[in-house]
């Protein structure tokens, strides 16, 4: 198998970032694979407790996700949402009839003294997912809010995300709890063992930056990396747009660049690879300025295949400097 043994953790957050993880279980079949996922973005609806990230990622691995959306059960309906708008309910949050069932087993795990940790590895097994651990960033609640340029005030992040489809300004972003969480069971021994950890193409800002926030992890990163672990980032962006989501516009409000090299200022220090676009190989010089080789191919994960060779270009990399010692 390829890549037989070769220890993995990939940095997720949810629509990017669990399509390269799926690229990375497909080119690597032999290899073992932990996924650190963002849990920063969860929150409370209707009483059910919503891990958007996790169960992107959950879905993206059992092959139940909706691959054009990015997110949710593919063929879901949402019968239960037109009926909860009958009876005055908030319906912005579209949770399909299917999705439904995995907030409420979450939700009455949780009230039952489980941990997100521990949920997630039961929702694992149930959806049949055995070669992918999932691991939460912590157990500890975490809640990412944005304050709005207009109004200077700080909105959940769903709210901004979802409900105002990221189309007003930010000024700032802030992760409350985030200094009472702990990395979650298992995260910090996974990136301690780990030969390669990579930081997948998801949002700097509100989906890698609450996992590095949290206490112990950067400092893990670098213990792994001073024993001989390699690091490498996936440019969320390609020629200055995102794929899905808004990390483009967070770089301009919140003062940086919306490129390629904006994005890896974010991981200075972090990385030794850096995977970017041709379309972007004009910034491979400053890269290497910033200590990261950059890796020049095609960026875009067109299906799984696509996924499948964006991660066989890092793997190879990797296991090229692994032979080489360098
Ligand atoms: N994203 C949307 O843009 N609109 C939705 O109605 C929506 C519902 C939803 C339900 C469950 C779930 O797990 C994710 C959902 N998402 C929705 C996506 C999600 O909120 C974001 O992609 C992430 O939070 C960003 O990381």
């Amino acid at each position: 198998l390829a890549f037989s043994g070769l220890k993995i953790v990939a940095l997720s957050g949810g629509v990017g970032g669990s399509r390269f993880v799926r690229g990375l279980r497909a080119s690597a079949p032999g290899a073992n694979l932990t996924a650190i996922v963002n849990t920063a973005d969860d929150f409370t609806v209707h009483g059910l407790r919503v891990s958007p990230d996790v169960d992107t990622v959950l879905y993206a691995l059992s092959n139940l996700v909706d691959d054009t959306r990015g997110w949710g059960i593919r063929g879901d309906t949402f019968k239960t949402m037109r009926a909860l708008e009958r009876v005055g309910g908030e319906t912005w949050f579209q949770l399909g009839d299917q999705d439904l069932a995995t907030h409420l087993r979450r939700t009455e795990l949780l009230a039952d003294g489980w941990s997100p940790s521990t949920v997630t590895a039961e929702l694992t097994r149930c959806l049949g997912i055995r070669d992918v651990t999932i691991l939460p960033m912590t157990d500890q609640r975490v809640e990412t809010s944005v304050r709005l340029e207009a109004s200077g005030e700080w909105v959940p992040f769903q709210e901004y995300f979802v409900r105002q489809r990221a189309d007003v300004s930010i000024k700032d972003v802030r992760f409350e709890g985030i200094e009472r969480a702990k990395p979650a069971p298992g995260v910090i021994e996974a990136i301690e063992a780990a030969d390669l950890i990579a930081f997948c193409p998801s949002n700097p800002f509100v989906s890698i930056g609450p996992i590095l926030a949290v206490d112990g992890i950067r400092e893990a990163i670098d213990r792994a990396r001073q024993r001989g672990a390699r690091t490498a980032g996936v440019s969320p962006l390609i020629g200055g747009h995102t794929i899905k989501g808004p990390a483009a516009r967070m770089l301009v409000e919140l003062g940086h660049e919306a490129t390629t090299l904006g994005v890896a200022r974010q991981y200075v220090g972090l990385l030794d690879l850096f995977l970017i676009d041709p379309i972007d190989k004009a910034q491979a010089d400053a890269l290497r300025q910033l200590g990261m080789h950059p890796l020049v191919t095609d960026a875009r994960m067109r299906g799984r295949r696509g996924e499948a060779r964006l991660a066989r270009v890092v793997l190879r990399e990797v296991e090229r400097r692994r032979r080489a010692g360098s």
